[in-house]
Parts: C-alpha cells; structure tokens; sequence
C-alpha cells in the first residue's frame, strides 16, 4: 500500500476560487483507497507554501507526492517534466513577497526532473476524454517553487517520487475567455494521475517533447 500526498493551492492573483484546492478536496471527498491519501491546500506564499510542504512530508513521510496548482489560460491538464531553480514572481505572492531572481532551492542543481510518468499520466487522462499534455515549464512562480521543494526531498532518498500536476480553471471560473473544465473532471484526472503514479514508477518509451 502507498501513502499519497496530494495538494492543491488557496486562491491568487485576484481569483477568488482556485480549482487545484477544490479539485483535490474532491478526490479527497470520495477517496476510498486502498492506497492511503493525504491532502492539503497550501497558501500561494512562496515562504509559507515551501514550510508547509516540508513539514507535509516530514509528517507524513509519503512514497509519493503530486502538488497541482492552476494555470490560467491552459486548456489542458499538464504533468510537468522539469522544476527550475528559480523564483521569479511576476506579481507578488499572498504575502506580498515577489522574489526576483532567487534560487527556490538555495544550492540545489539548477533543475530536476519529475520523477512520476509523466507521459503515461497524460496519455491516461487523454484515454478518459480529458485534455491533457506533458508540459516543460512549470513556470517560475509558487508553483515551481513548492515543485522544486518537492522533487529536493524526492531525490534525497531512494523510494521517493514527486511531480507536479497544472490545471485549467474549471467552468465558470475563467477570467477573459480562458479555456475551462468541469471541475469534476479535473478531479477525475488527479484521481487518475494518482493511480498511475502509484501503478507504474517508470514512465512509457513513446515520443514527446516540444518545440517550444
Ligand atoms: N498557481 C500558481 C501558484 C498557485 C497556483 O495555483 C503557479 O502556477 O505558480
């Protein structure tokens, strides 16, 4: 049996709904197991999202971990490939913090790779009729930074795997005609992305990438 950590973030940015937090309260609402699950919502502080992730992990020493957060104006649900280093926050975060040009990790590698199959989780929730893509940038706001957290701890011990999930916003929450889904299927992918991770540890030799 697996012990899960799935998170999703408070609202942002002048939001005031976040669909990552409401999708995993879902998946937490009708979680049946048998693998064990723990959620959370984590502030979108780039200090107090790193804190609370850590103390997460260090509570509940989980084999894996997938933190989702929104990405506004993506149409599909994206597995992220890589973590940057870099905090490089184009708005302030919840706190008022907007570093520029920091390490998220101080003296970690420049980057780290997803350590969840990833290709396998996109082609999964595309077999669900659900859009979904493997994505190569996090981008360089909270969310990289709770995903480079999550994959310092992923890689400093064996048996450890960690990635990083964007949403869309879910309907009715888009601002500006950005591509929504149902908030149900939303949470219908996490469930999947969670037992795909928990099925397989390494990821389906089928071609990916992107040019940009
Ligand atoms: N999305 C932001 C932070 C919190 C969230 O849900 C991001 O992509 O960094």
């Amino acid at each position: 049996m697996a012990r899960i950590l799935l998170t999703g973030f408070e609202p942002f940015g002048g939001d005031t709904v976040n669909p990552s937090g409401d999708a995993v309260a879902l998946v937490a609402d009708a979680w049946t197991g048998p693998d064990e699950l723990v959620t959370a919502t984590l502030p979108v502080s780039f200090r107090g999202a790193a804190e609370q992730m850590n103390a997460l992990l260090d509570r509940h020493s989980p084999d894996i971990v997938i933190a989702t957060g929104l990405a506004g104006g993506r149409s599909a649900v994206t597995p992220e490939r890589v973590a940057i280093n870099l905090a490089d926050a184009r708005i302030p975060d919840n706190d008022g913090a907007q570093p520029v040009d920091q390490e998220s990790v101080p003296g970690g590698p420049p980057a780290a790779f997803a350590t969840l199959p990833v290709k396998a989780i996109a082609g999964a929730i595309r077999d669900a009729g659900i859009p979904a893509e493997v994505s190569y940038s996090a981008g360089t706001y909270v969310c990289n930074h709770v995903f480079a957290h999550v994959m310092q701890w992923a890689d400093a011990a064996p048996g450890r795997r960690g990635g990083f999930i964007h949403v869309p916003y879910a309907t009715g929450q888009g601002s500006q005609n950005a591509p929504e889904l149902p908030l149900e299927d939303i949470a219908r992918a996490l469930r999947i992305a969670v037992r795909i991770s928990v099925d397989r540890s390494v990821d389906i030799h089928v071609t990916g990438g992107a040019i940009s």
